[in-house]
């Protein structure tokens, strides 16, 4: 197979979900065979494998792979299996799943804020309790991780008054809101922040930060979201961070097992908002057209955008 051929055969894999993908990617690229079933491919003609959660092994079989592309923005599952050597893995960057995800982490930081889930609580209970409405200058959103979304997170709730302040791995120069990197800077950047969002990709450091040492440095009374992944946040730390005041509520997006099975504590939390992992979604309207064109830089040998650092796991 010729290095900048524009044929052979795309598999895409993402069982249960993104239905319409398959037929907008052969609409797009018609010069290949798009194929949703690995069972009916053979292995040494796929060129380029579309995935959501691959079974394992399913890639190494691959022997002319020239394009691993994720349908997603996280990738820790992809990367906890075996890889084929040396073909590039691209992870979704999707202008769309970034506003929707914006508007979620606004709309939680304007409910806790305002206090919303403590009003709730005052209306089953028949309670006249006035809560003063307070300017968000006032409340402070921490954001764990201030990579595409954070800072998108970021620069949406500026607009609305909030004050921010972020971490990430590396130093920020510039970023337009005070910025920490590093463990050192963690404790620093939990004594700011009223409301913690996680924006973390998972990886061996991130996996498990937000445990019962982390709750230590929280402001008493600080909310938490999490939009990263459940296995960012230690269960029983969260738990005893809500039932001792440490945390006032908890907005819950991911989970360390999806759908969160039915009888998990976490449903019934007087303090735990539960959603079922819709703060965001890819589309084929906002996103497609990266995934065609990495097809084609990879026809033509060159590396594709958004390409995962397999050293770093993001
Ligand atoms: P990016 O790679 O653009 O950003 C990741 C950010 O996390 C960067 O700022 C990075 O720092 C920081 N980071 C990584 N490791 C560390 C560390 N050890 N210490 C401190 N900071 C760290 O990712 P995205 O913004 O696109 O996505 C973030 C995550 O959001 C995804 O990995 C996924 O898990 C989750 N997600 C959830 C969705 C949902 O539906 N709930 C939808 C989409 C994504 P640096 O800037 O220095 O590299
Ligand atoms: C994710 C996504 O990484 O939906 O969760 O993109």
């Amino acid at each position: 197979m010729s290095g900048t051929e524009q044929s052979g055969t795309i598999l895409f894999h993402s069982p249960g979900s993104h239905e319409s993908w398959p037929r907008e990617l052969q609409k797009a690229l018609p010069s290949y065979n798009v194929h949703t079933s690995f069972a009916e491919v053979d292995p040494d003609d796929v060129v380029a494998a579309v995935v959501w959660n691959p079974p394992s092994g399913m890639l190494t079989s691959m022997r002319n792979l020239r394009l691993i592309q994720v349908m997603g923005a996280g990738v820790e599952s992809l990367l906890s299996d075996q890889l084929p050597l040396g073909v590039p893995v691209a992870r979704l960057v999707d202008p769309g799943l970034t506003v929707r995800m914006s508007e979620y982490v606004l709309m939680h930081c304007l409910s806790l804020h305002r206090q919303v889930p403590d009003l709730q609580r005052a209306q089953r209970a028949h309670d006249w309790t006035y809560i003063a409405p307070a300017p968000p200058s006032e409340t402070c959103v921490g954001i764990l991780g201030v990579g595409v979304l954070g800072s998108s997170c970021a620069r949406i709730l500026s607009s609305a008054g909030f004050s921010v302040v972020g971490w990430s791995r590396s130093k920020k120069t510039d970023p337009g809101f005070p910025c920490y990197s590093g463990r050192h800077e963690l404790e620093e950047f939990k004594r700011r922040a009223d409301i913690i969002v996680i924006l973390l990709p998972l990886t061996d450091e991130t996996e498990n930060l937000v445990d019962d040492d982390f709750f230590a440095g929280v402001k008493r009374g600080a909310a938490l979201i999490n939009v990263g992944r459940g296995k960012h946040v230690v269960e029983d730390a969260l738990i005893n961070a809500l039932d001792t005041g440490v945390l006032r509520h908890a907005v819950l997006d991911v989970f360390r097992t999806e759908p969160l099975p039915k009888y998990h504590s976490f449903w019934d939390h007087p303090k735990i908002t539960v959603t079922p992992h819709n703060s965001s979604a890819t589309h084929p309207a906002t996103a497609l057209e990266q995934v065609v064109e990495n097809i084609k830089l990879a026809a033509a040998g060159l590396p594709p955008k958004n390409q995962v650092d397999l050293e770093r796991g993001y």
